[in-house]
């Protein structure tokens, strides 16, 4: 394991200098936050703690146990917080940046208890959550408001759709679905199953027709029947499939004929629980169609839980959502404070 934290910790001491001007309102906000559990006040929150018990008690116990009354302060914990974060899939730069803020909190503070330290990594981990949290607004002068739902095969795109549509509707919105997803055989099907489930009509041609043009005709479907919200599917891709990249680049151009402000929303859906790989998809992706948010799938599924704060420091996107189940009812709207209280609270 390399050492995220000896490295980095001679450099603070090398940059005594840089720390010292920070802005008096920033240290004054740091100081008085970070010796102190986070102020996690959420009805959501209840709910959550059970939908991620995989990553809590695998994650979250981890890290808790680092922190034992007897243990004390040195290289050694932060080496063990530095490889806590690393194998739940934090990612080598967002474990830098969050060590090395907890590292420099307890100098700065002078913590001698390890309880302090353990609000001190909350802290700074809720910080660069909150980097991304920025829910979803609908401009409701847009009709309809067009959400372009992108990702690789499998990683929860329908099911998403099915649930974000669910929650629109919940809101008292009107919402249609546009099943462009025209490549794999089940697919329409599948969108149009989960449409008579939630009562949510479906725009959809045959498996094999052309997904541009499939969405060209939703969008029209929905202005004519003053339809506020239109989801669109699309068929699970890979960077290396070109042909079906460059399908992406078309289907934006086909949007903007109808309305050149569409998509309002192009959302990339990954699976929580696959890592690294998530991170590559979302740069992939971001190469061809530019993406403006993220939801997170399948974090009921993994004992990690972390990628969100990988993702946090390497791209900034806003997440949207997070997936915690199979059902429509589990989909959150992402609220930082909640996640990292139902992961480590
Ligand atoms: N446990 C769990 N399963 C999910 C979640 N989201 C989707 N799935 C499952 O993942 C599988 C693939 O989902 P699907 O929506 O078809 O993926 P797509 O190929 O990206 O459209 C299905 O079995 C879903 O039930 C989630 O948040 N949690
Ligand atoms: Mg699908």
């Amino acid at each position: 394991m390399f050492k995220i934290f000896k490295k980095k910790d001679n450099k603070n001491k090398d940059n005594n200098e840089s720390l010292a001007e920070n802005s008096a309102l920033e240290q004054a906000r740091s100081e008085n936050q970070v010796t102190q559990a986070p102020k996690v006040v959420s009805v959501a929150g209840k709910k959550l703690d059970v939908q991620l018990e995989k990553s809590r008690q695998g994650f979250g116990k981890k890290v808790k146990n680092l922190f034992s009354v007897n243990k004390t302060i040195d290289d050694d914990l932060f080496e063990d917080i530095e490889t806590t974060l690393l194998m739940a899939d934090v990612g080598a730069k967002a474990t830098v940046d969050i060590v090395e803020k907890t590292s420099q909190s307890v100098k700065r503070n002078n913590l001698g208890n390890t309880q302090e330290v353990y609000y001190a990594l909350m802290n700074h981990m809720l910080d660069l959550a909150q980097t991304v949290e920025n829910p979803l607004v609908v401009d409701t002068t847009k009709q309809p408001y067009v959400i372009l739902v992108v990702g690789v095969n499998g990683v929860g795109k329908t099911t998403t759709i099915a649930k974000i549509a669910r929650k629109f509707k919940q809101e008292g919105k009107s919402v249609m679905l546009a099943a462009g997803d025209t490549f794999r055989a089940a697919a329409v099907e599948q969108l149009k199953t989960w449409g008579e489930r939630e009562d949510i009509p479906v725009v959809a041609q045959s498996t094999g027709s052309d997904s541009a043009s499939v969405i060209y005709d939703a969008m029209s479907s929905a202005k004519s029947r003053n339809i506020d919200i239109l989801i669109a599917d699309t068929a699970g891709r890979l960077h290396t499939q070109s042909n079906l990249m460059q399908e992406l680049g078309k289907i934006s151009r086909v949007m903007k004929k109808n309305d050149e402000t569409a998509p309002h929303e192009t959302l990339i859906v990954v699976d929580g629980g696959t890592g690294q790989n998530a991170i590559s998809q979302i740069k992939e992706f971001n190469n061809t169609t530019k993406l403006s948010g993220i939801a997170i799938t399948k974090l009921d599924g993994t004992a990690k839980g972390g990628v969100l704060f990988n993702l946090a420091k390497e791209f900034g996107i806003p997440v949207r959502f997070i997936g915690v189940g199979e059902k429509s009812t589990d989909l959150k709207t992402f609220v930082a404070k909640d996640f990292v209280e139902a992961l480590l609270g």
